[in-house]
């Protein structure tokens, strides 16, 4: 265990100084837009506005999968928000979302129009909208509720607890990557067990907990977020490498990762998608050459 540290926290907490790290200039101690920003609609009914972080991902593939089943309703604008730039500080984007985070969408083609923020919320809107991912029966919807809301619970201890101490903070603290090490590789475990039994999350078929729940834990087994695959001995969870494997092959979640992705190789960056087309011809590499 790494020494105490000496300091002794104010009585009051004042926002007099970044925080330092990868982060610190997006974070900030207040609600509401910075900025006048008028967000872009295009010809869709479905306009989304995000950035292909795990959350952002979650909208993206599903919205795929949706169009890979034949839902035309399901066709939508991505738009980009880049948020180390402070793209969701703008009026626009905070009349969607007042929590200023992305994925936010909003569905034009709603009595009346509906804004949509929170990732869960988007993917329960479009699996009831569009009659899909999501089990029919009374026990098969509550336990795909309860692993989707297991989610949203969740992911904020390996994003905001793991990934930010062990990949993102200005220095390395012991206690910190102790302390979410511990409850990554506990959940971790809890989706192993799940799916020892399980094809998917809640059975035998892929639904939005899946959808939810891969681009956080499948990704990290993958070793696509945050390069920790090692430190977490993630080859030791076999039945969720598995899981991550099959999802990963799946044509409508390689589709649904290109959107809004703007790190990573030119060919796996669709920055924004307006039409089913744009991946053939507007990846980063095919305008580049
Ligand atoms: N619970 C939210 C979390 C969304 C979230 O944390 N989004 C991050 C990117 S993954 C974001 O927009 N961060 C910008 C900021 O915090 O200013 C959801 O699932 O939609």
């Amino acid at each position: 265990m790494t020494e105490a540290s000496n300091y002794t926290p104010p009585k009051v907490w004042e926002w007099d100084s970044e925080s330092g790290g990868q982060w610190s200039k997006i974070n900030r101690p207040i609600a509401g837009a910075t900025h006048d920003k008028v967000l872009p609609v295009g010809k869709h009914p479905l306009q989304l506005y995000s950035l292909a972080t795990p959350n952002g991902v979650k909208v993206t593939v599903m919205l795929e999968e949706l169009l890979a089943k034949g839902h035309a309703g399901a066709e939508y604008d991505a738009h980009l928000i880049r948020i180390q730039d402070g793209d969701q500080f703008g009026s626009g984007f905070v009349e969607i979302n007042p929590n200023s985070k992305i994925p936010a969408m909003f569905d034009h083609s709603a009595t009346p129009p509906t804004r949509l923020f929170e990732s869960g919320s988007i993917l329960m809107y479009l699996a009831e909208k569009f009659g899909e991912f999501i089990p029919v029966d009374a026990a098969g919807r509550a336990e795909c509720f309860n692993w989707l809301f297991w989610q949203m619970g969740s992911a904020p201890y390996l994003g905001g607890g793991f990934g930010h101490f062990y990949k993102y903070a200005p220095f390395p603290i012991e206690y910190c990557i102790d302390r979410f090490t511990m409850e990554t590789k506990r959940q971790l475990d809890v989706l192993d067990k799940n799916l020892a039994e399980r094809e998917y999350m809640c059975g035998d078929e892929y639904t939005i907990a899946d959808i939810a729940i891969w681009p956080w834990y499948g990704s990290v087994v993958l070793n696509r977020t945050y390069e920790a695959a090692e430190f977490l001995d993630a080859a030791s969870y076999k039945n969720v490498n598995r899981w991550a494997s099959q999802i990963d092959a799946r044509p409508a979640v390689v589709r649904g990762m290109k959107v809004n992705r703007v790190f990573g190789p030119p060919e796996g960056q669709l920055h924004e998608r307006h039409d089913a087309s744009d991946f053939d011809t507007k990846t980063q590499d095919k305008l580049e050459s």
